[in-house]
């Protein structure tokens, strides 16, 4: 049996209902501190409203057969593997810019220092059950994990996301939350191997990736991949399951909380990215802790 942490020291409840509302707290320390410790921001009570004509939705159809989420671009209105007639489109594209606009503001009402330099990136809808679903091993989000994408490197900015569970029934998103992200750098930066001198330039030049791999982005991978596959971590490892219930939002750092999706089927998500110089206190962002642990600068 893995053990345990207090679960004071992994989420910290808000009780707020509306988007865009004060948030009623009985916290200690400002949202952004407890967030920015790596502890998931929990809002129980707050959902997301969809119309009459919009739960149908709900539903594996709208999305393209072998794509597990529709994802929409909030800067240019693009919307990616949806499926419908053009009618259904437009209207999942409504959907999610409702979603997003919602994410946007309720971001900026709690961490308003965060607003000049918060930069909105995609938002998703997932309305295909987890558990089951078959990935390969480095896209199975059922492991813990920190996110690092191969062809989105972050540089100097944190992912910030925003989830909100739609299910119509009863059905909870199912997570495990593991070890805090300095135990993570402890355990999983020795094992890892500088890039290739070069390596950063050629990816971007071929178009593998869309802005130039730093160091920074490299480890995150590496700690990316290495922590997933790793059967005895994910056993072993200090770990609690959470389950986020219908009509429940949550806001996470997910490139600094170790995180895993068990189970669930409706869900959005709005990515959000934060340039470090912005939080208030840049030393706790996995960047920083990182540079400490491997003693250079990584980006
Ligand atoms: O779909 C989920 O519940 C979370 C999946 C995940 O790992 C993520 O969005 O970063
Ligand atoms: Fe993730």
């Amino acid at each position: 049996m893995p053990r345990l942490r207090e679960i004071s020291e992994i989420v910290e409840t808000l009780d707020l209902e509306s988007w865009d509302e004060r948030a009623r707290t009985n916290m200690a320390a400002a949202p952004v501190d407890a967030l920015e410790d790596g502890k998931v921001l929990y809002f129980p009570r707050l959902a997301f409203a969809l119309s009459g004509n919009e739960t149908r939705f709900l539903s594996p159809g709208a999305v393209n057969p072998g794509a597990k989420n529709v994802s929409f671009d909030s800067k240019t209105g693009a919307v990616k593997h949806a499926r419908g007639s053009e009618t259904d489109i437009a209207a999942i594209t409504a959907m999610m810019r409702r979603y997003s606009d919602a994410a946007a503001a309720l971001v900026t009402r709690l961490f308003p220092q965060y607003a000049q330099d918060l930069v909105r990136g995609r938002t998703s809808f997932r309305p295909v059950e987890i558990s089951g679903r078959e990935t390969s091993p480095r896209k199975d989000d059922t492991r813990l994990h920190v996110d690092a994408f191969p062809s989105s490197p972050v540089g100097r900015r944190r992912i910030l996301r925003v989830f909100t569970n739609v299910n119509p029934g009863t059905q909870s998103r199912h997570w495990r939350l593991g070890d805090r992200f300095e135990k993570v750098a402890q355990t999983f930066v020795p094992a890892v191997s500088k890039p290739l001198p070069g390596s950063a330039w050629l990816m971007k030049s071929v178009g593998i990736t869309k802005g130039e791999r730093t160091q920074y982005d490299h480890l995150m991978l590496n700690i990316h991949d290495t922590m997933k596959s790793r059967d005895d971590y994910q056993r072993d490892v200090v770990q609690n399951e959470f389950h986020f219930p219908p009509g429940s939002t949550w806001i996470v750092f997910t490139d600094q909380v170790s995180h895993a999706a068990m189970g669930g089927q409706h869900l959005f998500e709005q990515t959000f990215y934060l340039p470090v110089h912005a939080m208030a206190n840049e030393q706790k962002s996995p960047l920083r802790v990182l540079e400490r642990a491997t003693g250079r600068a990584l980006v």
